[in-house]
């Protein structure tokens, strides 16, 4: 990428119904923020725009929740979001919200174009409704019975019992989350787009067009396609969104997957009349390149429905890539923020300040770019201590301080280049270079990876050849070595722009660099005799008991939530002891188990129940070992009709509990009991 481009960026606008988290944070904003950082510094034109997600259901359930309005929702998140992002340095052009009235306006104006069209077919159907809330249930807001397996904890879109992908109004004894009461089935009608016409468009476009894409993204994109597109309703029966612009479409609002892509258009369009600029270029140019920044569940809204929609209205760029980034995990298990199970990114900010930079290295070290990572405050201790402070802020510190005591805070002399040092200063510069590729090919942790491989290299470099010894036997050795010390460090400081910006600009005001363009790295010198100030230590060690009291913390606080959760759960509908009578519940022995080929989920289990051995199959392989539950008294229902699971025949169901850490736990006799006792 030699030659001035132009390009348009965004990140997936994050639903204001809360605050986000690192998971957020290591998805769709610091990836894009690398990026637009990286090609600012080479020069290119660059538009980089976001803002908050405020329409549809989980903003309207938030509000519910929490007994406010949705406005008063949007009003509390919306600041707080934006304020936590910019203080991590995420470098936004511009950052709106979709209830702008400029967002609106662009929405509806985009329905009325493929409307105009003739593209937008009205159907009626019946749906779920919740008639305590007066409000359509999308199916994951349905729960009731699983008809294949008997779970009564199914959602109305799948249960995650069997697997199985269900219409929420196959389930028996359906219950709306909302209210906890019975749904009824009304007529409604919404406008479908036509998504399974653009089928062979995309398949040329992204199949055969964008082989480049990452393995994942491709992959996702490929078996959506291969299992067919169906119409898709772009309207829902909501109070709260943007009103469907039609006369007969009153209490309508726009779905807000169709809305909120084109969130990033409204953006472009304010950010255009704030600074009297042209937004079209930015989303018409052919020349432009846009770039979507998501994270792996919006895959299918950013390759297949958000580009149709752009084909069919027209005049639109298509994005040149959409690098989606796979899941990060915290302490091992998936990010919740329903069991807090979550870092929030503004306590980070509040309670542990001046350590942007610490987060974004070991976030951007951990990226999950081809495979969900993780994130452990241990490696953040780590990363921090082992490389932050003993490698790369170990060598500005001693440059510095050697600067500062031996030549007067000015760049020293270069004298005659010894031929290692030659290979070393031609080593130095190869690397802004190969750091850039990397990152151009959406390669974070490449790119850092050699980013600390120069600091290592400096480091040894002036480890080796000890300026501190020369200093006093030959000082023009000594400051020839600091002159290339200080070179690499330069280097360094900004090629950190994407990583570290707050320590690039710390340190190029330091070494007075400002003016050092990336491209122009190895060609760049430092002036003899200019000055330089001691920034001191960029980077701290952090202690063990850090680490300690973060687990703690988020041990406390998802335990506080899961208390409060169990303690609400809603209760089920009345039944008769007849009904209670009717279920055969015994206590047995687990004696055997082991894990069922390709099933990732299941134990195959032998029970003991004392005039009987049966064979259960069980999904608890994800929170225990086979190892772990020889041995366990566990309570069964023995009568439940016998069903094939991975052609395994289960003979009866193991209860078991949830603890507050989301570990499934064996409900199971206080004191053993005989085999086979009954439960009454
Ligand atoms: N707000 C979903 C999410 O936060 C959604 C992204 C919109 S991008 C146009 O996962
Ligand atoms: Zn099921």
């Amino acid at each position: 990428m030699s030659d001035t481009q132009r390009f348009t960026v965004t990140s997936a606008l994050p639903y204001v119904n809360g605050p986000i988290h690192f998971g957020h944070l290591v998805g769709c904003f610091l990836p894009a923020d690398m990026y637009v950082r990286y090609l600012r510094a080479m020069g290119h034109e660059v538009l980089y725009v976001c803002g908050s997600d405020e329409n549809g259901m989980a903003i309207t359930l938030r509000a519910m929740k929490e007994g406010i309005s949705p406005r008063e929702i949007i009003d509390k998140y919306h600041p707080l979001v934006k304020q936590s992002l910019s203080d991590i340095g995420i470098s936004f052009d511009w950052y709106s919200r979709t209830s702008s009235r400029v967002h609106f306006d662009t929405a509806q104006e985009f329905f009325k174009v493929l409307d105009n069209k003739g593209l937008l077919h009205q159907q009626s159907g019946s749906q779920l409704f919740d008639p305590k809330y007066k409000q359509f249930l999308a199916d994951r807001y349905v729960k009731g019975t699983c008809p294949k397996c008997g779970n009564p904890e199914a959602y109305g879109d799948q249960c995650e019992r069997c697997g199985s992908s269900l219409n929420a109004t196959d389930l028996i004894h359906p219950v709306s989350t909302l209210s906890g009461e019975t749904p009824t089935l009304e007529q409604t009608n919404h406008w479908y787009f036509p998504l399974n016409e653009y089928e062979q468009w995309l398949r040329e476009w992204i199949l055969d067009g964008h082989t480049e894409w990452k393995t994942h993204v491709y992959g996702q994109v490929k078996s959506w396609l291969d299992a067919g597109l169906q119409p898709r309703a772009v309207t829902r029966d909501l109070e709260w969104g943007v009103p469907v612009p039609r006369t007969d479409a009153e209490g309508k609002v726009l779905y807000v997957w169709f809305d909120a892509p084109i969130g990033y258009i409204s953006s472009t369009k304010e950010w255009a009349q704030a600074h009297g600029q042209d937004w079209e270029k930015w989303w018409k140019d052919p020349k432009t390149k846009l770039v979507h920044f998501i994270g792996k569940d919006n895959i299918v809204f950013h390759c297949i429905f958000f580009p149709a929609m752009l084909k069919a209205h027209g005049g639109f760029i298509l994005p040149e890539n959409v690098p989606a980034n796979e899941f990060l995990n915290l302490e091992g298990e998936k990010f919740s923020t329903s069991r807090n199970w979550a870092v929030w990114l503004h306590e980070y900010l509040q309670e542990v300040p001046g350590k942007e930079d610490v987060l974004r290295f070991v976030l951007a070290f951990n990226m999950p770019e081809s495979k969900d990572a993780d994130f452990h405050w241990q490696d953040y201790m780590d990363r921090n201590n082992n490389e932050l402070v003993a490698v790369f802020g170990n060598l500005a510190n001693r440059v510095f301080v050697l600067l500062e005591k031996n030549f007067d805070q000015k760049i020293p002399l270069l004298g005659n280049l010894a031929q290692a040092d030659q290979v070393f200063l031609d080593a130095a510069h190869g690397y802004p270079q190969r750091i850039g590729q990397a990152i151009e090919r959406f390669r974070f942790k490449e790119a850092l990876g050699e980013w600390m491989n120069l600091a290592r290299m400096a480091n040894k470099f002036l480890t080796d050849n000890e300026p501190w010894k020369s200093i006093k036997t030959d000082p023009s050795r000594a400051g020839t070595v600091l002159y290339l010390a200080a070179g690499a460090l330069g280097i360094l400081a900004v090629t950190a722009e994407p990583f570290l910006p707050f320590t690039s600009s710390k340190l190029r005001d330091a070494l007075g660099i400002q003016d050092w363009s990336w491209k122009d790295l190895a060609t760049h010198k430092l002036r003899p005799g200019a000055p330089i100030h001691n920034p001191g230590h960029l980077f701290h060690l952090i202690d063990q008991s850090f680490v300690e009291e973060q687990k703690q913390k988020l041990m406390t606080k998802s335990a506080a939530v899961a208390a409060v959760a169990q303690a609400i759960a809603p209760s089920k509908q009345e039944i008769q002891y007849e009904d209670f009578s009717k279920l055969d519940l015994r206590i047995g022995t687990i004696v055997s188990a082991e894990r069922i080929p390709k099933a990732d989920k299941l134990l195959k289990l032998q029970v003991d129940l004392g005039q009987e051995t049966r064979t259960v199959v069980s999904g608890i392989a994800a929170h225990y070992t086979p190892e772990e539950v020889v041995g366990r008294q566990v309570s069964l229902l023995v009568n439940l009709a016998p069903r094939k699971l991975r052609g395994v025949d289960s003979q009866g169901m193991i209860l078991m509990a949830e603890d507050a850490g989301g570990k499934l736990v064996f409900v199971a006799p206080g004191t053993a009991v005989n085999n086979g006792s009954t439960i009454s």
